[in-house]
This record gives structure tokens, sequence and C-alpha cells, in this order.
């Protein structure tokens, strides 16, 4: 029998030197066929969280060899951070290779918002940035949504026996959405407990980043072709990546987004938790914005002059994220103006939609975090 030798759950190679790296198993179990190592099996079955073990130059030479096995690359984004998904290295990486993009974790956004719509607003936004993929299809991995159009896309990009690699930014949902693929697929399917049929996820999947450590294989052969996990990449702007690991997951939405609309007036500030605040200048007397971000992150409004002196008296505090040892210590501002039926986007961590503009903000965010206009994701209905 041949000895396996990678986690089947997130491919680091198996190991019986080190517990507290990403591989090990106790040194009986080792020779056993399909197996899971304990990170994998601590964070499945008791979500907890572990350091992402490897670093990011093992990351990329791993990614780097699943484009290279590949004839197709399937860019995964999570919808509701695009701007925090999308990386140039990456895009580099990919080249010329076939490419489908995937808009995953539809099923954060507002129940109104149709996919068509989200489909050409993202053609629109990877078009900007010189990318014109295949097909561009917006699915729920976890919720199964759009899994079905998917494979037939991928499939009808492929020959027989082609392989198909799904790259992205950490914590996009690359494993959940191969599990999803293979789920729909007929992989892993057995009896469950009462004779129903049960999906057996293989790949290893948590709300931390970091989960997946090498190139992972999944064969379907009923849908004629093999896909390929990756680790994700961090992403070195994207608030979330900045931040503690309790911190980061509280800024990664885990139901749908919260969504508050507010009438503002000029001098007035709107702070995200203690991470961002846009400050309202000059345009339209009375501007209405609307803040999208996670749950956990608190929205308050509150005038220009107090803003120092709240984040100094409660970041950390009420004003959460971030925790304590999180607390910005050095911000950034520019001033920028958006135009009625844009977004003002902080990567990481939410956006403002202006709804009745233009308006000049000023925007704080940590040193090092960007802040970009771009067309509204969710188009007001009237
Ligand atoms: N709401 C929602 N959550 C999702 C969806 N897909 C994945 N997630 C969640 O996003 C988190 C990250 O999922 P993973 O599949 O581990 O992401 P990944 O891209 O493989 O992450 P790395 O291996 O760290 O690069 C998990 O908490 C998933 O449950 C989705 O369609 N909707
Ligand atoms: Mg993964
Ligand atoms: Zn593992
Ligand atoms: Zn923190």
């Amino acid at each position: 029998m041949q000895m396996p030798s990678y986690c089947r759950g997130c491919g680091a190679p198996l190991q019986s030197q080190d517990p507290n790296r990403p591989g090990y198993v106790p040194p009986d179990v080792i020779g056993r066929e399909n197996l899971r190592c304990q990170r994998c099996f601590r964070i499945l079955h008791y979500g907890q969280r572990e350091g992402a073990g490897g670093d990011r130059e093992d990351y990329l030479a791993a990614i780097r060899r699943g484009i290279r096995e590949a004839e197709l690359a399937v860019m995964v984004f999570d919808l509701v951070d695009f701007e925090g998904s999308w990386s140039e290295e990456l895009n580099s990486l990919v080249g010329s290779k076939p490419l489908l993009a995937v808009l995953n974790k539809f099923d954060l956004l507002p129940r109104q918002v149709k996919g068509e719509e989200v489909e050409s607003w993202a053609r629109n936004r990877l078009e900007a940035l010189g990318r014109e993929p295949a097909a561009v299809v917006p699915v729920s991995s976890t919720r199964g949504w759009g899994i079905k159009k998917l494979l037939a896309e991928i499939s009808a990009q492929l020959g027989d026996g082609d392989r198909a690699v799904l790259v992205g930014a950490t914590n996009v949902g690359k494993s959940s959405l191969l599990n999803a693929l293979a789920g729909r697929a007929g992989e892993g399917i057995r009896k469950g407990r009462g004779g129903g049929q049960k999906y057996n996820p293989t790949l290893t999947t948590s709300p931390y980043p970091g989960t997946t450590q090498n190139l992972v294989r999944v064969d379907l052969p009923t849908a004629g072709c093999l896909l390929i996990d990756t680790p994700g990449l961090s992403q070195p702007d994207r608030l979330s990546d900045l931040l503690c690991p309790d911190c980061s997951r509280r800024l990664i939405p885990a139901g749908e987004l919260s969504r508050k609309t507010y009438k503002l007036s000029p001098g007035q500030s709107l702070l995200f938790g203690g991470l961002a605040s846009f400050t309202i200048g000059a345009g339209d007397p009375r501007p209405i914005v609307i803040a999208f971000a996670a749950r956990e992150v608190v929205f308050h409004v509150t005038r220009r002059e107090r803003v120092e002196e709240i984040l100094t008296a409660h970041s950390g505090d009420w004003l959460l994220p971030p925790c304590g040892e999180c607390r910005v210590k050095e911000w950034e501002k520019r001033t920028l103006t958006a135009q009625e039926g844009e977004d003002v986007v902080v990567p990481g961590l939410g956006w403002l939609t202006v709804r009745r503009g233009p308006v000049e903000l000023e925007v704080a965010v940590p040193r090092g975090v960007k802040a970009v206009v771009r067309p509204a994701l969710v188009r007001p209905r009237d």
C-alpha cells in the first residue's frame, strides 16, 4: 500500500514531528489512507482557531504549481468584499490562462439584489481591471445557489480529464465552493443515518483566514474533470488582514450584511467601529448615505470635533471592532468625492452608498488601507 502523504482537508504534508504545525498526525496512524491532520480535525470538530502555519512564499509557490497544472483558472471573489478579494499578484500569476470568475457569498447581499445585476456589475469592474472572463457566475457555496450552473460552465470550458484550479484571496470560500461542486457532481455521497444520503465534505473550511495549506486535488469523474484547491493569498491592503484573528472574524460577515440609512449634514462623521470614519464635507446640504458592513460592526454618528475623543475613549470598548489590542495607532486621511449611485469602499470592512449627493467625504482609515470609489453594488430601489 502506498503511504498517503498529504492531509485530505488542507493539503499539508503529513508529519509526526511537530504537533503545533499543520499536517501533524500521531505516529501510530501515519500510513493509513485518507487522513486528515490534527489541525483540520480541531478546526472541523471544535471550531478551533489555528494559526495559518505556512508562509506566504510557500502558498505562492503552491498557487503557481496549481495554475501550471490546470487548463482553466477559476478566480473566486467574496462578493461583499470585491475590492478586498482582487489581487494583482494572483491576476498576473493567472496570466493568459482561460478564466472564469465566481462571485461567492451572494447570500450575504440584501434579497432584493438580482443575480444578473451583480453579474454585469462585476463584469464591468473586471473589464476596468483588464479582465474579460469567459463567464461570471454569482453563487452561494454554503446555500448551494448557482453551483449547478457553475459546474456546467466549468465543464463547458474543459475537455475530458482537464483540470481547473480555484484561486483567490484567503477566506473568499474556495474550499467551500469546491466542496459544493463536488457534492453537486455526486462525489463523497455516503449513506447517512436513517438511510438518507449525506454528503461528506472533503476540504476543511473555517471562518478564519489561512485554512488551506497546499494544493488539494479532487477528482470529479462524473463531471469529467479534476478540481484543484489552493491556499488563499493574504491581502496586505485589506483591513481584515491587519487585525488579530478574532477581529478579522468579526469583520467577515457570517450572515446578511447590516445596512443602515443616515441623513447627515456637513461636519458630521459616521464611524464604522473604531476602524474608519467618514466625515461629510461640501456637496449636497442634506446627503443621504447607506452604510453596509458585517453585523458586528457598530455604526456611530458624531460631530467631526468629537471623533478623536470618542475613538480614544471607546474604541475597543463599545465601539467595536477592534478589540483593545488592535486599536488603530496610525491613521491615514483622504478626501474623496462620490456621486449619487456610487459606493465608497474600505476593503475588508464595508462601504457607504451615496443615496443623495454628490458628497465630499473625508475618509480616515488605518495606515496602509485603501479607500475606493466604485459604482454602487446594491442599487437603491425607488
Ligand atoms: N455566507 C457565506 N459564507 C460562506 C460562503 N462560502 C464560504 N463561506 C464561509 O467563508 C469562510 C471561509 O470559507 P473557506 O472555504 O474556508 O475559504 P477559503 O477561500 O478556502 O479560505 P483559505 O483556505 O483560508 O484561503 C467560512 O466560514 C465559510 O463558511 C457563502 O457562499 N456564503
Ligand atoms: Mg481553503
Ligand atoms: Zn489538514
Ligand atoms: Zn483584535
